[in-house]
């Protein structure tokens, strides 16, 4: 039954050399845990406010002093003495200190960052690890351990690197592995064999945001030629074990009502668009789509969510923004079939959950996911397992920000022994 003592904040730094937040909190009983936040570059709008400062005489405006001042002089005064254990409590007196609907008073990054720590504090203080203290406000009732499908980003474009495609994430989904370490395997031999092929080919070898590679494409179609290409001399048949996923990030490449395909010199409209999504699934294993259009475009995520066969995945991730409103919205409207779960566009861990709760209900499925500006900071991980959703977004198995969560997904499955569960993708069999 501790209480808390003290919450400390301070400045560090994401991996893409921007400032974030990190706080400590400490109990009574000298127990203490950090937590960081991560950061979006392709943001969606109806996303929780991140607060940076906006003092161009410190690292060009994007210092987050404000919120770690909000977190040491506001938050943590009314947090001291609370009961760690009371996650809930302590998020909602976060929400009404703050008293905006979109946390741009305290920072969204000021307030997950503390609700985050609480969180790993009450695990410590248990003495239990923190996918058993979250397991106990999963809406995954069955008390099941299910390590998620990893969804690997092997090749990275769009705002995440320099534009190489119009695509922003070209994923490989392992869905016939044996186990989350298999799975990770089939990946990373996947990974090297994309590596030699960018190689002999004299392509460069640079990583995007997320571990991917990078290199200038000819247009949007030649990754999954590469990906194709990289299966089969890794051993893999695609659309057998390995299927693929996209990220298009539509909202990035849209203005004046119109889809701008630099890559191939096309500007489509919204029906349009959808007839070349559906001419890539026909062409490659494709069997899940995140933001196909933009976060505005209703019409088209409700139309494409029709006319596919249910078992490819229509995901919402800005069309959303982990709202509770929003996605009760696209359950009514049937806009996708999808969520993508990101906890610093809501901003508290309660109301992540809240968001997951609703999902689950609906038979949404819903993928937990990282940011393309990480640190080293695991939480994830062991979130993804104790939700119970089966799939996780954490970039390439490459960077340290994205290893970090691989490898804790890999230590909690050895820890977990045979009460591990591989979810194998029922929904894509
Ligand atoms: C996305 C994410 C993570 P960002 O669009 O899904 O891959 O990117 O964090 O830049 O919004
Ligand atoms: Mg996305």
């Amino acid at each position: 039954m501790s209480k808390i003592k003290s919450i400390i904040a301070l400045e560090v730094l994401d991996s893409r050399a921007q400032p974030t937040v990190a706080v400590k909190v400490v109990l009574e009983n000298n127990i203490s845990a950090y937590a960081y936040v991560p950061s979006g570059a392709s943001t969606g709008s109806y996303e929780a406010v991140e607060l940076r400062d906006g003092d161009s005489s410190r690292y060009l405006g994007k210092g987050v002093k404000k919120a770690v001042l909000n977190i040491e002089e506001k938050i943590a005064p009314k947090l001291k003495g609370q009961l760690v254990k009371n996650q809930e409590k302590i998020d909602q007196i976060m929400i009404d200190l703050d008293g905006s609907d979109n946390k741009k008073n305290l920072g969204a990054n000021a307030i997950l960052a503390v609700s985050i720590a609480v969180c790993k504090a009450a695990a410590k203080d248990k003495n239990i690890p923190l996918y058993d203290h979250l397991l106990s406000f999963s809406p995954s009732k069955d008390g099941a351990y299910k390590l998620p499908v990893p969804m690997l980003n092997l090749l990275n474009g769009g705002r995440h690197a320099n534009w190489a495609s119009d695509i922003q994430e070209y994923m490989i989904l392992p869905v016939k592995a044996k186990s989350f370490s298999n799975a990770m395997q089939m990946g990373v031999e996947i990974y090297q064999q994309l590596k030699l092929i960018l190689k002999k080919k004299k392509y460069h070898l640079g990583l995007g945001d997320e571990g991917g590679f990078s290199p200038q494409f000819k247009d949007n179609s030649e990754p999954f030629e590469l990906l194709n290409k990289a299966c089969h001399l890794a051993g893999y048949t695609p659309g057998e074990q390995i299927k693929y996923g996209i990220d298009a990030a539509a909202s990035e490449f849209y203005s004046k009502n119109k889809y701008h395909l630099k890559k191939e010199n096309l500007k489509l409209s919204t029906q349009e668009l959808k007839k070349y999504y559906i001419n890539l699934i026909k062409k490659y294993p494709i069997a899940s789509l995140e933001d196909p259009f933009s976060e505005d475009d209703w019409t088209g995520f409700i139309d494409l969510n029709k006319e596919l066969d249910p078992k490819i995945q229509v995901v919402g991730d800005d069309l959303y923004a982990t709202n509770l409103n929003l996605i009760k919205k696209g359950i009514e409207e049937k806009a996708s079939n999808a969520v993508l779960i990101k906890l610093n566009q809501i901003g508290t861990l309660t109301e992540t959950m809240a968001a997951i709760k609703l999902a689950k209900k609906a038979q949404m499925k819903y993928i937990i996911s990282h940011r393309s500006g990480e640190t080293e900071d695991s939480f994830i991980a062991d979130f993804a397992v104790a939700m119970g959703g089966g799939q996780i977004k954490t970039g390439a198995p490459a960077r340290g920000e994205r290893t970090a969560k691989y490898n804790r997904l890999l230590v909690i499955e050895k820890e977990l022994g045979k009460k591990a569960q591989y979810s194998n993708f029922p929904f894509f069999a």
